[in-house]
């Protein structure tokens, strides 16, 4: 069934020169993009965005890093997209996530309170819906 996601390129991928590595992978993927914006999101965005986490011990190295440059929102159209795009991202840790993976292949361990993974994916159809609806108002 067609669906949509939220792709992020986190700060780290903009600042490394990787929007069009993402967009690349996306497109090849077979995947259609249907909107796309640059953005500079503010705590309050990001708390609501992220509100699973916000009483996490990592919550505000999570915020520093998602607030210290522009990002870019995607929403990703696809059948199954939501669950094939985070296949796409691979594991939340660069380090360990697979080659082949946008974490695998292009994130990796700088050695910052943050883990800088270069992209974010919504995790369900649910929160895709919640998390479009706040990217995309
Ligand atoms: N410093 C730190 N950051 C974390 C940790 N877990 C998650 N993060 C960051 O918070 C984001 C959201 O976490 P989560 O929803 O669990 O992972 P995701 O769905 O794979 O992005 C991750 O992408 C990381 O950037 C952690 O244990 N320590
Ligand atoms: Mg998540």
């Amino acid at each position: 069934m067609t669906e949509q996601t939220l792709v992020l390129v986190k700060p780290d991928g903009v600042r490394r020169n990787l929007i069009g590595e993402v967009i690349a992978r996306i497109e090849r993927k077979g995947y259609s993009i249907v909107d796309l914006k640059f953005v500079q999101p503010n705590e309050s965005l990001l708390r609501e965005h992220y509100e699973e986490h916000v009483d996490k011990p990592f919550f505000p190295s999570l915020l520093e890093f998602m607030m210290s440059g522009p990002m870019v929102a995607i929403r990703v159209e696809g059948d199954r997209v939501v669950e094939g795009f985070r296949s796409l991202a691979g594991e939340t840790n660069p380090t360990t996530a697979a080659p082949g993976t946008i974490r695998g292949d292009l994130g990796r361990d700088w050695g910052t309170a943050a883990i800088e993974n270069v992209v974010h994916g919504s995790d369900s159809t649910l929160s895709a819906e919640r998390e479009l609806a706040i990217w995309f108002k």
